[in-house]
């Protein structure tokens, strides 16, 4: 069968096994197994236990004492209605009108994916997730949102966490059926990091709403309204409420960098307006908005346009909820929060600590913060369990308004930095970063064009070339793909355009594109694409698959290959996932509502002659024993 294949192949008996392998040898789908899905189970569980976890290899484990985390509320018995009703029953211009008829500052809790995000490199898994969605239900029905989807989270959830992100959020709709699911999309580049075909942005936005999405942030990377138009559109279509964001960069208040001035945001505001924005988002990702320019660009905004505003940040300088507090003195609607501890440094700002301080206030969000604090004692204890994603950052610092990194760049190209050997050059980068960015004619900096500066950031300190020496016509200077792509204009346009000698550097007289990238990009044949995908994982794509396909058709084919062999993983205890189990340990998993497997682990034998460990387990009181390779 599929795996005896897998475990004889030579490359694999060659301590080669990866992704890749499984992906370059087509002949193992020739023995399709059948196996059911508690072998595949126990066979995952069996080889991490063998094997360990490559992602947690070498990094910190967390304590032997850390416990399943235990959420307040298990089941939902009876629903307060909450913003989704509103959605459901009057439509997204409905919320709207609501928002902005509200005195109290609402909120959004960012936990479960910006937090995580910027915290733990995304890694959190859906089960940590599902298993408090019924606590907000019952006790936080006056946040606006949840924002759970989107941004990093789509990729990695199935690179990383073999996991299906359409199930995330199916099954986070329906255990929290009052509050709003929101998601964070980059506009023309979906989830991903390049701009696709539009019909492919018009079909993802399509699949998320149908999948559970209420609320999508939409943004641009470089804030070309022009390049949001087709993603703004899908969501309108789609009866959801449409967040289209300004993204703050800069320093409003500094007369040196006047491109980005208050007249700037204000007007940019008025062209999302006009384009059938029903909120206005002003996404702040590296948290560089101070509170004395907020109190003016809010105040501006509330002025010269008419939508509700949804404020977000980070608390990279540790200053945030000063700038949440001017922008709620200065009449923002809503702001974003993370649950206390998943808050605060690259994070959001702290919810409870939010909550407390308008408490009295004609401002008073109406939370309950005894429930804050239950919820948030559940977040700490599940972090607990991702301690080999920590970042190790140790306190919040100013140094953000030099390099001006989002919150979810930050300690993703500090861990890159590391591996490049570059650690402890990392004040270099910092500095590297900024000039950059001058370099590049002053540009919003959010993913993808962050990436796209980080990479030639570390390129020049690698090779310790400085910014004089890049833009030096008579120096010769190999530039990341990534530059080399954007110059071309594959991203969009920053406002000015690119300035012309590093693009003429850059493209060695290519000539760049100057409008939208995606009118370029040949629309994709939906049935074609479906059926090339049918012919390589062997099973009919639903609709989600698909999509996942169209957005990372890589990452979506690897998925699918271990899927085959290891079965849905995702309703495995954090722990087992990344750890395994010990002997003598007992798990229960569902794998699907009302089945549950009991999972005892006995004993692993020692290794015989061709490498092999037998696992002996306890299935539902029945022995069964995994023979796995050691790869050690
Ligand atoms: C990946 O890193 O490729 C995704 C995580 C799952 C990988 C599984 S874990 C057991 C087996 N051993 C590996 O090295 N990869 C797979
Ligand atoms: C993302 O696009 O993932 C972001 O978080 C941008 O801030
Ligand atoms: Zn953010």
């Amino acid at each position: 069968a599929f795996v005896e294949n897998l475990l004889k192949h030579p490359t694999f008996l060659n301590n080669e096994y990866h992704t890749k392998f499984i992906d370059q040898t087509p002949e193992l789908f020739d023995f399709k197994a059948r196996r059911d899905r508690a072998t595949k189970i126990l066979t995952y569980v069996a080889d991490i236990t063998v094997n360990g976890h490559p992602e947690t290899a070498g990094r910190p484990r967390p304590a032997a004492e850390v416990k399943l985390p235990v959420p307040p509320v298990k089941s939902l018995e009876q629903m307060v209605p909450g913003t989704r009703q509103i959605l459901d029953e009057q439509g997204p211009k409905a919320v709207a009108q609501w928002m902005k008829d509200q005195p109290q500052l609402l909120i959004t809790d960012t936990t479960m994916r910006d937090g995580h995000q910027s915290l733990l490199a995304t890694r959190m898994r859906s089960i940590d997730m599902i298993a408090v969605a019924p606590t907000y239900a019952a006790k936080m029905h006056q946040l606006f949102s949840v924002e759970c989807w989107g941004g990093a989270t789509f990729d990695v959830a199935y690179r990383f966490l073999q996991e299906c992100p359409w199930q995330r959020l199916r099954d986070i709709r329906e255990k929290m059926p009052n509050i709003m699911t929101q998601m964070l999309l980059r506009a023309s580049n979906g989830v991903g990091y390049t701009n696709y075909p539009d019909n492919v942005v018009q079909s993802f936005v399509a699949q998320a709403a149908t999948s559970g999405v209420d609320v999508f942030r939409v943004f641009d990377s470089l804030n070309w309204v022009e390049n949001m138009r087709v993603a703004m559109d899908a969501v309108i279509e789609s009866n959801k409420v449409l967040e289209a964001s300004i993204c703050y960069t800069g320093d409003m208040l500094d007369p040196d960098r006047s491109k980005y001035d208050l007249k700037y945001y204000v007007a940019m505001a008025k062209e999302l307006e006009a384009a059938g924005a029903h909120v206005l988002g002003l996404k702040d990702m590296a948290g560089l908005l101070k509170a004395p320019a907020a109190a003016q660009l809010f105040k501006a905004l509330k002025e010269e346009v008419g939508l509700p505003i949804h404020f977000h940040t980070h608390d990279t300088s540790g200053a945030a909820i000063s700038t949440v507090l001017a922008a709620s003195a200065a009449g923002v609607d809503c702001v974003d929060a993370a649950m206390d501890s998943f808050s605060g440094n690259t994070s959001q700002p702290t919810l409870g600590s939010v909550v407390e301080a308008l408490r009295r206030t004609d401002r008073d969000t109406g939370l309950d913060i005894a429930a804050i604090r239950e919820i948030s004692n559940y977040w700490e204890q599940v972090r607990a369990h991702y301690l080999a994603f920590e970042s190790g950052l140790q306190a919040p610092a100013s140094e953000v308004y030099l390099h001006e990194m989002p919150g979810g760049q930050f300690t993703n190209l500090k861990a890159q930095a590391r591996s490049l050997g570059l650690e402890d050059r990392w004040h270099a980068v910092a500095q590297t970063y900024a000039d950059v960015n001058r370099m590049f004619g002053d540009i919003v900096k959010v993913t993808p064009s962050s990436k796209v500066v980080g990479d030639m950031a570390l390129m020049m300190v690698s090779q310790g070339l400085t910014r004089d020496q890049v833009e030096d016509p008579s120096v010769d200077v190999s530039f990341p793909d990534s530059v080399i792509d954007m110059m071309k204009g594959s991203l969009g346009q920053p406002p000015g355009g690119w300035p012309e000698g590093i693009q003429k550097k850059v493209l060695k007289g290519e000539k760049p594109l100057t409008d939208r990238p995606g009118k370029h990009l040949k629309p994709v044949d939906l049935d074609k694409v479906r059926a090339e995908l049918e012919e390589k994982v062997g099973f009919t794509p639903d609709d989600e698959d698909l999509n996942g396909y169209l957005m990372y058709p890589k990452v979506f084919t690897d998925y699918a290959a271990r899927h085959e062999i290891y079965g849905p993983v995702r309703a495995l205890p954090t722990k087992t996932f990344f750890y395994g189990m010990e002997p003598g340990e007992e798990i229960s998993t569902e794998i699907d509502p009302g089945k549950t497997l009991e999972i005892r682990m006995q004993a692993v034998s020692d290794m015989n002659e061709d490498g092999e460990v037998k696992v002996f387990f306890e299935l539902n009181g029945q022995p069964r024993t995994i023979r796995v390779l050691n790869r050690l």
